[in-house]
C-alpha cells in the first residue's frame, strides 16, 4: 500500500507487485524485432565509411549485384532519384541516408544490400567497391570552430565553419556583476564524455511494404511509434494512415531508440523496391559506432560565493559536440535540451549560461541517454562545481549542500533560468540520506585512513532535480509534434478492461503500472487489465517513451481516462439502483470498486456488475451513452520534478588507482510511487548507470577520427562485480499538479549518481592535492591525475 496525493491509502492498485510482462521475458518469450520472420523475408546489410571524413569519388556496386542471392543494391546514388538521400533529424537539421557527396563519421551508412539471408548481404557488402579521397577530420569540438577547420558539412548552403548555434539562458548581466564583487570565486573546465546508451538489443527494422493495399508496416524498436509514423508519411510522402509502426517488446531504449535511423529507411525503400519484406539488424559494432551517442560537453563552470559558503551566482560556458549531423532530441524550443536546469537544486541569485554547438567528424545523435534532455550533465555540473568550492573554502561538502538547497517553504519555486520546480523537501532527504550513510563515522574513518599511505576512502556527495514529463505542449514539441499523450480505456461486459496508451515501454513495466493505475481509479484488479501499447493500429496518439516522460503524461492521461469511465459508471450504477447520480458515492476496497448509494454501503453496485448493466437492455437516462469506456488527451500544465540526496563511499589505491564502489546510498523522491519495487528496480539500473560512466565509459577517438571503442571488448559496461549492494532510502513529496502526485523517476538514479561517484573519488585524492580530474575514472586516468600527468586511456 502506499499513500496516495490526499493521504488516503489505496487498497487496490498501488504497491508492491512482480511485473506482468516478467511471465514472458523470463520465460525468453518475450518478441523482439528480430524475432519478426515473414514469409518471403529478404535481409539487408549496410557498407560503412571506414573513414572519418573524406570525399566519395566513386561507388561500383555491379560485383555486389551480381552475386548470386542479392535482391538489390541501393546506393546513394538510388535514394536521390527518390530524394530519399537526406532525411531530416530530430533537431531539424539533415542527414545522409546513405552517403552521396562525402562521409562525415566513421561508421557512416554508405549502401544497403538485399539479399535472401543475411550472410549473403553481408559477404556482398564487401564486394562494393567505393572510391575515397580522405580529408582532414574535425575529432576535437573546440579545434572545430577554428577558422581554418575543415568545413564538414558543406552540403547546407552557405556554410563556412562548423558552428551550429549559440544557446543562453539566465542574465548575462546581472550574473557578470555578482561575479565581479563576490568574495570568493571558482572556475573548473570539465568534460562530460561521449558516451553510448549500449542496450542489449541492437537497433533493427523489419519493413513490409504491401504492393496491393498500398500499406507499409514497420516493426522496429522505436520508444516513440506514433511520431516515427508522422515522420514517415512526411518525408516519404506515404499516407499516414496507410502507415503501422510496430513497436514490439524492447530489449532497452535508454534514449537511443528515439531517433529514426538510416537503416530503417533502408530496410523501407528495400522492401518497395523488391516488393518483399526487408529485415536489417545491426551488429553490436555498428550500434556503438554508428547509432547515437550522448553528452560530449565540454564545460566550463564558475561560482560567486560568500566566504561563509552561500553560493550567489553560476556561470557555465559549454562547447557541445553534436556530431556529423545535428540529431539530438529534444524538444525543438531547447537545443541545449533541458541544460537550462543547471542550477540544480540551490537557490542561487543568478545564474547564465552560454551553449555552442558544433559540428565534428563523429556519429550524430546526442540522445537524452537516461536524462531528461541534458539534464545529466546540468546536474553533474553543479555537483562537481559544489565539490570545486568546497575544496577551496576547505568546507564540509555535506554541509555546503545543505546551506544552499532550496528550502521547502520556496516551492513552487521559479529558478534564475525560468523553471518552475512543482514541489520538494531537499533538506530532509539530504539528512536521510547523511543518516543512513552514517556520514560523520565515514568521515572519521577518512581521517583515519589519511594516516596510513593504504587505500585511501573517499565520500562523495550529489544532490540533483530532475525536470521530466515533457510537454506542455505549448513550450515543447518534437519537430512540431505537440508533446500530450492520448488515452483509451474500454471496460468489457464482464468487467475486464483493456487500456491502450501511446507510450512505449522497454523494459519499465508499464503493462504492470498502467495497469495498477487503472486499478486504483476502478476498483478492478492490475491483473484484469490488459495494457495495449506500441502498435500504432491499436493506439491513440502520443509522443512515446524517454525523458522519464511516461508516468507523468501517459500516467496522468490514464489516471484521468479511468475517472471519466468511473464517472460514466456512476450514470449507469444511478440506473440501476434507481437513485440519483448525486446521491451515489466511490468507494474501493480489497473486493474492488463501487458505486453505493451515500449512507447506505450495501445499497451499491459493484464495477464489474456496473460493466454488465452498460452493456445490457437496462434503460439508460436520456443522454447517457451506453458501454464503459472513455478516450482522453493529456496536456501536462508543468514538468514534474522528482529528486534526490546520493552519497557514494569509495576506496582507491594511490599506487594502482584502482577505484572499488565499497557503498552507495541513494534517497530518491518521485512523489507518489505507484510500485514500488519497479521504481527499485529503475534505481539500481540508473545507479549501475552512473557507476559506469563515472569509471569505464568512453567513446574514443583518435586524431584520425578512428573510433576506438566499437565492441564491449573496448566500451565497458558495469556488471554486478563493480556495484555494491545499493542501500535505497525514500521521501514523498507528490508533484501537485499530477492527478496521482507521481513524478518520473526512470532516469533518476543516472541524472544523480555520476557526480557522486566522481566527488567520491575526488574526496579520496585530496590530500594529494587533485581537485578535478574527467571521467571515466579508471584506474590509468586516476593514477596519471594523481602524478598531474595529461595521460589519457
Ligand atoms: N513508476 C512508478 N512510480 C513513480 C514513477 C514511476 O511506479 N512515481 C514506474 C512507472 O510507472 C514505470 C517506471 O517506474 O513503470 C518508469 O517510469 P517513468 O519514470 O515514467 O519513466 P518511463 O517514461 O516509463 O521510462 C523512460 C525511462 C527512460 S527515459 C530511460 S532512458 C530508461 C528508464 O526509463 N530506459 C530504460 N528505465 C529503463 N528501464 C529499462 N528496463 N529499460 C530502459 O530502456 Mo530516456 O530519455 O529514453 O534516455
Amino acid at each position: 500500500m502506499t499513500q496516495d496525493t490526499s493521504g488516503t491509502t489505496t487498497p487496490m492498485g498501488f504497491g508492491r507487485m512482480h511485473r506482468k510482462e516478467d511471465a514472458r521475458f523470463i520465460r525468453g518469450r518475450g518478441t523482439y524485432v528480430d524475432d519478426v520472420r515473414l514469409p518471403g523475408m529478404l535481409h539487408g546489410a549496410i557498407l560503412r565509411s571506414p573513414h572519418a571524413h573524406a570525399r566519395i569519388l566513386s561507388v561500383d556496386a555491379s560485383a555486389a549485384e551480381a552475386y548470386p542471392g542479392v535482391r538489390a543494391v541501393i546506393t546513394g546514388a538510388t535514394l536521390e532519384t527518390l530524394n530519399l538521400a537526406w532525411m531530416p533529424t530530430l533537431s531539424a537539421d539533415v542527414q545522409a541516408v546513405l552517403a552521396t557527396d562525402k562521409v562525415r563519421f566513421q561508421g557512416q551508412e554508405v549502401a544497403f544490400v538485399v539479399a535472401e539471408d543475411p550472410y549473403t548481404a553481408r559477404d556482398a557488402v564487401e564486394l562494393i567497391d567505393v572510391g575515397y579521397e580522405p580529408l582532414e577530420p574535425v575529432v576535437d569540438a573546440r579545434r572545430a570552430l577554428d577558422a581554418d577547420a575543415p568545413v564538414i558539412r558543406d552540403d547546407l548552403e552557405g556554410r563556412t565553419g562548423n558552428h551550429i548555434f549559440d544557446w543562453e539562458a539566465g542574465d548575462r548581466a546581472q550574473t557578470d556583476a555578482i561575479f565581479e564583487r563576490a568574495e570568493v570565486t571558482v572556475a573548473q573546465d570539465m568534460l562530460y564524455p561521449r558516451v553510448h546508451p549500449a542496450p542489449l538489443e541492437t537497433c533493427g527494422a523489419v519493413a513490409d511494404f504491401d504492393k496491393v493495399t498500398g500499406k507499409l508496416t514497420v516493426w522496429c524498436p522505436t520508444q516513440a511509434p506514433h511520431a516515427h509514423r508522422t515522420l514517415y508519411a512526411l518525408v516519404a510522402g506515404l499516407p499516414e494512415h496507410k502507415i503501422r509502426v510496430i513497436s514490439p517488446d524492447i530489449g532497452g531504449g535508454f534514449g537511443g531508440k528515439v531517433g529514426i535511423y538510416p537503416g530503417y529507411v533502408c530496410a523501407i525503400v528495400g522492401s518497395i523496391v523488391t516488393g518483399r519484406p526487408v529485415k536489417w539488424m545491426e551488429d553490436r559494432s555498428e550500434n556503438l559506432m554508428s547509432t547515437a551517442f550522448a553528452r560530449d560537453y565540454h564545460m566550463r563552470g564558475e561560482i560567486a560565493a560568500t566566504r561563509d559558503g552561500r553560493i550567489l551566482a553560476l556561470r557555465v560556458k559549454v562547447v557541445a559536440d553534436h556530431g556529423a549531423f545535428n540529431g539530438t532530441a529534444q524538444p525543438t524550443k531547447f537545443p541545449a535540451g533541458f541544460f537550462g536546469v543547471f542550477t540544480g537544486s540551490y537557490d542561487i541569485e543568478a545564474a547564465h549560461c552560454e551553449v555552442t554547438g558544433v559540428y565534428t567528424n563523429k556519429a550524430p545523435g546526442g540522445v537524452a541517454y537516461a536524462c531528461s534532455f541534458r539534464i545529466t550533465e546540468a546536474v553533474y555540473l553543479v555537483e562537481r562545481m559544489i565539490d570545486v568550492l568546497a575544496c577551496e573554502l576547505d568546507a564540509d561538502p555535506a554541509e555546503l549542500r545543505m546551506r544552499n538547497l532550496i528550502r521547502p517553504e520556496r516551492f513552487p519555486y521559479t529558478s534564475p533560468t525560468g523553471w518552475e520546480y512543482d514541489s520538494g523537501d531537499y533538506p530532509r532527504a539530504l539528512r536521510l540520506a547523511l543518516d543512513m550513510a552514517g556520514y560523520d563515522k565515514l568521515r572519521a574513518e577518512q581521517a583515519e585512513r589519511r594516516r596510513g599511505d593504504g587505500p585511501q576512502l573517499g565520500i562523495g556527495i550529489s544532490f540533483f532535480t530532475e525536470a521530466v514529463g515533457a510537454g506542455p505542449r505549448r513550450h515543447m514539441d518534437i519537430l512540431g509534434l505537440g508533446m500530450a499523450d492520448g488515452a483509451e480505456l474500454r471496460v468489457h461486459p464482464t468487467g475486464k478492461a483493456v487500456l491502450r496508451v501511446s507510450c512505449q515501454s522497454q523494459g519499465q513495466g508499464h503493462e504492470t503500472t498502467f495497469a495498477q493505475i487503472v486499478a486504483a481509479e476502478l476498483g478492478i484488479p492490475p491483473d484484469d487489465v490488459e495494457v495495449v501499447h506500441g502498435d500504432t493500429d491499436q493506439t491513440p496518439f502520443g509522443l512515446g517513451t524517454y525523458g522519464s516522460r511516461s508516468t507523468p503524461v501517459s500516467g496522468a492521461a490514464t489516471a484521468i481516462v479511468a475517472r471519466k469511465v468511473r464517472e460514466r459508471a456512476r450514470l449507469v450504477a444511478a440506473a440501476m439502483l434507481e437513485a440519483s447520480p448525486q446521491d451515489l458515492e466511490w468507494s474501493v476496497s480489497e473486493t474492488g470498486g463501487r458505486w453505493s448509494v451515500q449512507g447506505s454501503a450495501g445499497h451499491g453496485r459493484s464495477i464489474q456488475e456496473i460493466a454488465m448493466a452498460a452493456h445490457s437492455n437496462l434503460e439508460l437516462p436520456e443522454g447517457v451513452e451506453g458501454h464503459l469506456d472513455a478516450v482522453t488527451v493529456y496536456n501536462p500544465p508543468n514538468l514534474t520534478y522528482p529528486f534526490g540526496a546520493y552519497v557514494c563511499v569509495v576506496e582507491v589505491d594511490p599506487r594502482t588507482g584502482q577505484v572499488k564502489v565499497r557503498r552507495f546510498v541513494a534517497v530518491d523522491d518521485c512523489g507518489v510511487r505507484i510500485n514500488p519495487m519497479i521504481v527499485e528496480g529503475q534505481i539500481h539500473g540508473g545507479l549501475a548507470d552512473g557507476v559506469g560512466m563515472a569509471l569505464m565509459q568512453l567513446m574514443a577517438f583518435d586524431e584520425d577520427g578512428n573510433h576506438l571503442g566499437a565492441s564491449f571488448m573496448d566500451y565497458l559496461l558495469p556488471t554486478a562485480l563493480e556495484c555494491p549492494s545499493w542501500e535505497l532510502g525514500e521521501t514523498v513529496t507528490p508533484s501537485p499538479h499530477h492527478p496521482i502526485g507521481a513524478k518520473g523517476v526512470g532516469e533518476s538514479a543516472t541524472v544523480g549518481s555520476p557526480a557522486a561517484v566522481v566527488n567520491a573519488v575526488l574526496d579520496a585524492l585530496r590530500p594529494y592535492g587533485v581537485r578535478h580530474a574527467d571521467m571515466p575514472l579508471t584506474p590509468a586516468n586516476v593514477w596519471s591525475a594523481l602524478r598531474g600527468s595529461p595521460l589519457r586511456t
